[in-house]
């Protein structure tokens, strides 16, 4: 079986998150047939496992497995040094089940008051792992290095863009152009490493 996917094949973007569904279309470039997990119907699997990668794997595995189509999954997260890597994995959940990121955010900036650290440094990462049906599954990792700023700033993007401002930068990804977050994000990095690896 070949590791490639040929232009124009059906792909499953296995995400429930329309914020990264559309910067997973944009850095698709048009090349596939990219059908949401939504619109299969497919349900949102619980993320049980320990790192961004065993999650990527887990929600792409499934997602092929019930669609019968290869299937592309996003695991990320935003993890800050001064809170030892919080929230990490745990980034969705810090939302709270309404998916508030106003509240995910005061939350970290609470956090960091607590723990009196000035180290405002934090990076977002990047998992992505592509499986096909009963085959085989690619996970890659991409990273981007910050620093977190308090209020937020900016409407766009999605998530905690808001608060991280990358590094050699001095707007956040939240006021920055979609395409200029494309061309430099933790999402970026790990869609080079997959294209490389697997797209011809
Ligand atoms: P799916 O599992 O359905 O893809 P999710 O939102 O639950 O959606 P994750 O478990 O991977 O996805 O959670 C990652 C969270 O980290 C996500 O909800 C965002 O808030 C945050 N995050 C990830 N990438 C981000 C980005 O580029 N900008 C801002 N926040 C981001």
């Amino acid at each position: 079986m070949t590791l490639k996917l040929t232009s124009g094949a059906k792909l499953v973007a296995a995400t429930h998150n329309p914020g990264k569904a559309r910067e997973i279309a944009a850095l698709l470039e048009g090349r596939f047939q990219v059908i949401a997990a939504g619109e299969l119907g497919l349900p949102e699997p619980e993320e049980i496992e320990q790192t961004f990668v065993g999650n990527a794997v887990l929600k792409a595995r499934k997602a092929a497995d019930a669609s019968g189509l290869p299937a592309l999954a996003d695991d990320s997260g935003l993890s800050v040094r001064a809170l030892d890597g919080q929230p990490g994995i745990y980034s969705a959940r810090w939302a709270g089940p309404t998916k508030d990121f106003a509240i995910a955010m005061a939350k970290v900036e609470e956090r960091l008051e607590e723990s009196h650290s000035d180290d405002r440094s934090a990076f977002f990462t990047c998992a992505l792992a592509l499986a096909w049906p009963d085959g085989p599954v690619v996970a890659v990792e991409g990273r981007v290095e910050g620093s977190l700023t308090f209020p937020g700033r900016g409407e766009r993007g999605f998530g905690y863009d808001p608060i991280f401002t990358p590094e050699g930068h001095s707007i956040t990804f939240g006021e920055m152009d979609p395409t200029a977050k494309d061309a430099m994000s933790h999402r970026a990095r790990a869609f080079e490493k997959l294209k490389a690896a697997l797209f011809d």
